[in-house]
């Protein structure tokens, strides 16, 4: 099993900052799941362009409010708590933020760390040899 809380992940490595966004990648290929697992901030007043060629990623919206835009005319979608919507087509997007938007994303395969967009917009594929899953142990703080 793997016990991780947000406070042990925050300036690590697995913090990953961008211009417009914080990625605080939960689960990374290493460890085995098969998907990688991010809890990601994307700041107040910032348009996020992607395009993730080499990915899939589904995207849940637990606070905030922000834009999806599909590339080049399609819809529009308001997000906002509650949403969801997965790029099964690898679809050119941005994402605005109109508050600071908090999103949980599953991407497939799993990013292994600490890829950023390139100048498409798309994550890197990292092709390395995936470890056996880990077992990370955390004491029981509370319950
Ligand atoms: C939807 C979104 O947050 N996209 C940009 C960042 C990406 N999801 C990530 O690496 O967490």
């Amino acid at each position: 099993m793997i016990v991780r809380r947000l406070q042990d992940i925050e300036s690590t490595e697995r913090d990953v900052r961008a211009a417009t966004f914080a990625s605080r990648r939960f689960l990374l290929k290493k460890d085995g799941m098969g998907f990688s697992f991010h809890d990601t901030i994307l700041y107040a007043g910032m348009e996020t362009y992607m395009r993730y060629r080499n990915h899939v990623e589904a995207v849940y919206c637990v606070e905030g409010e922000g834009e999806l835009r599909v590339l080049p005319d399609g819809p529009i979608y308001a997000i906002r708590p509650g949403t969801m919507y997965a790029l099964n087509g690898h679809e050119r997007h941005t994402l605005r933020a109109k508050t600071d938007l908090r999103m949980i994303c599953v991407f497939n395969p799993p990013l292994t760390g600490p890829e950023v967009h390139d100048a498409e917009g798309a994550y890197p594929l990292v092709e390395e040899e995936a470890p056996s899953p880990q077992t990370d142990m955390v004491p029981q703080q509370t319950k």
